[in-house]
């Protein structure tokens, strides 16, 4: 007879995902960081009441808002490079749906995360209830059908034993690295509190390791036949260098071969920034040193990218018409786009064995080294535009310049969202793997501070700097509170450049008028005139409010040595961004209009959709 013991739903579920182990430098933890709650009705009486069950060996934190928390476990899930996560659960109607946004950015992100969303009664007796949309036409569908497009795997609990099922396909999703992504398991109310004899079986201790698959021999002869034929090597490394930990089979490779490499944003610190080699960035953002061996490059070795507009320039930063890609990615989907040469596998796998059959081939010596000199040309531009200044609005870059000069490369340093992203992407001279963090995938306004307290969840030991601008702080910044109460700091550098800068700069360039971005161009009775400062002591950050550069890096060093989050407000110039790098974007400028200016910005932006390579 198979033992059973009689839980509820909610409490097989937590008592499942407290015995998930996985295993860190050979230590055995928790696979799961623990859960963020904000509890209501849908989830209080019944997970609310298994999370308290297992709160020794899982952890419950509580938020602010739902968004936000969710921000925070898929932080963490980042941090950990998706070898360890975190789950959230919420009440029904406008609390799951806050999370849906959080949802959407991790599938796009491709990040571990559990979502646990109370949904309506299954046995539906009570209907309607509080919180319950009413669909004329469909008695099955309920507000959290919204988290089928952004699950990677979505399930709806309506009886206590399918969560046996479906916590076993969870963890296959969660921990699988080519399907990883948010998974949604929407817990009816009533379900949630109803018993069942589970098999103790179900909840022995089990260890997830990531899967390395290694590369198909058909395909890797293919790969390393296209770079020994390559005049003009170069590798663009992606997230999937870092969630591999392959930054040391990288080196490897790309110095045995002199190819250089370059960096997308979410593969920043895949190399140091320091390392010869190292180009840094590439595409939209990108430095001239990567962009100008891009637009030359006959092989391309692509490593864990989804190859997203801001890599490839929108597909026009590719010049060279006979260039060959190869898609090296444990995603078939990612593998094969735009007919490159798939190469499926785990990123460490796939270098060591494209380093080891490459062994004793070099790229030609005139295309290193002229990727070198490209590489201190942009070092001296960089320099120039970080530089200390006594400007009173200095720009995004000049801070960047501080923080680094302040806080060094040791620190992880998060952003996501306004024109910060850019300038650090071009800037930022990163040091160990995932030392920059950018959530660049979904560029969600929010996820900074939120983001920034699940990473300092998953590295206790790291300085995390914040850099956000005013517009996405507004939009979302009540974790503050959170990290104060939890003694987890922050060190967040607020840039208000009064409004939403990057967007006016964007309207400029498509030739729009300068219209409801920046707050002086909105509809207003009085121009709001933000205290940053105030509103963050309110939730008990230590703040300041800086008046120079030279204020911010003594400020900062003074926030270096104490033990709480800590708010840094300067103004800054909403209408300056660095020129130097860069490459086009394919941003859809109006095909008629009646001001001449977005006419000329038509007319340029046909010039380059016509020059963009297939
Ligand atoms: C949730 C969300 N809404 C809207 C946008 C579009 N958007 C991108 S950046 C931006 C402005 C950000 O303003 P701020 O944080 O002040 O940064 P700045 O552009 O001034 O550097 C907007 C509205 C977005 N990325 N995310
Ligand atoms: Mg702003």
């Amino acid at each position: 007879m198979t033992k059973t013991v009689r839980l509820t739903m909610a409490q097989a579920l937590t008592r499942f995902l407290s015995r998930q182990m996985t295993e860190i430098d050979g230590r055995r933890v928790p696979i799961f960081g623990g859960v963020w709650a904000i509890f209501g009705h849908g989830n209080v009486a019944g997970i609310g009441e298994a999370l308290y069950q297992v709160r020794d060996e899982l952890p419950t934190f509580r938020a602010h808002n739902e968004q936000a928390m969710a921000h925070a476990a898929i932080a963490y899930g980042k941090a950990s490079f998706r070898r360890r996560f975190m789950a959230a659960t919420s009440s029904i109607g406008p609390g799951a749906l806050n999370m849906v946004t959080a949802a959407a950015l991790a599938h796009v992100n491709r990040l571990p995360v559990l979502f646990l969303p109370g949904d309506v009664f299954a046995n539906r007796l009570p209907d309607p209830v509080l919180q319950q949309a009413e669909d004329f036409s469909d008695g099955t569908a309920s507000v959290n059908d919204c988290f089928r497009p952004v699950s990677r795997y979505f399930d709806r609990i309506t009886r206590p034993e399918q969560i046996i099922p479906a916590l076993n396909r969870a963890m296959q999703v969660l921990t699988d690295p080519a399907e990883c992504g948010p998974v949604t398991l929407s817990l009816c109310q009533d379900v949630q509190a109803e018993a069942y004899d589970y098999p103790e079986s179900l909840f022995a201790e089990r260890v997830w390791t990531p899967r390395r698959l290694r590369p198909d021999r058909n395909e890797l002869a293919a790969a390393v036949a296209a770079l020994k034929g390559a005049k003009k090597p170069l590798v663009i490394a992606g997230g999937g260098v870092l969630y591999s930990q392959a930054s040391d089979e990288l080196a490897k490779l790309v110095q045995g071969a002199g190819i250089p490499v370059c960096e997308t944003q979410g593969g920043k610190s895949s190399l140091p920034d320091d390392h010869p080699l190292n180009m840094a960035a590439v595409g939209v953002t990108g430095t001239s040193a990567a962009n100008r061996l891009a637009e030359e490059a006959d092989v391309v070795l692509a490593v864990g990218t989804r190859l997203q507009d801001f890599t490839t320039g929108s597909w026009a930063l590719f010049k060279n018409a006979g260039r060959t890609i190869i898609g090296l990615n444990t995603q078939v989907f990612d593998a094969g786009k735009h007919w490159a040469l798939p190469l499926v596998a785990d990123a460490a796998e796939g270098l060591a064995e494209l380093g080891a059959a490459l062994k004793g081939w070099k790229a030609p010596g005139a295309w290193t080294d002229n990727a070198l000199k490209g590489k201190t040309e942009w070092q001296a531009a960089a320099a120039k535009v970080t530089a200390a200044t006594n400007a009173a609005f200095p720009s995004d870059a000049q801070v960047i310049g501080a923080v680094q000069r302040a806080m060094g490369s040791a620190v992880t340093l998060l952003h996501a969202a306004g024109g910060l992203p850019g300038e650090l992407h071009k800037l930022w001279q990163a040091g160990a793997p995932g030392s920059y963090h950018a959530e660049y995938g979904f560029s969600t306004m929010g996820y900074e501070i939120a983001g920034g307290l699940g990473v300092k969840m998953a590295k206790p030991d790291q300085e995390v700097v914040v850099m956000v601008g005013d517009g996405s702080y507004l939009m979302l910044n009540s974790e503050i509170a959170t990290s104060v109460m939890l003694g987890l700091k922050l060190t967040i550098v607020l840039l208000d450049n009064r409004g939403y800068g990057c967007i006016n700069r964007l309207q400029m360039a498509t030739g729009g008028a300068n219209f409801n971005n920046l707050l002086k161009d909105a509809r207003h009775e009085v121009l709001p005139d933000v205290d940053f400062a105030a509103h963050a002591a309110s939730m008990g950050a230590v703040a300041e409010k800086v008046a120079s550069i030279a204020e911010l890096e003594t400020a900062l060093a003074k926030a270096k040595k104490n033990d709480k989050t800590t708010v840094l407000v300067i103004d800054t110039d909403p209408l300056v961004s660095t020129e130097a790098g860069g490459h086009w974007w394919d941003v859809a400028v109006p095909e008629v209009s009646s001001r001449p200016q977005v006419n000329a910005a038509r007319k340029k932006y046909e010039e380059a959709v016509g020059s963009r390579q297939g």
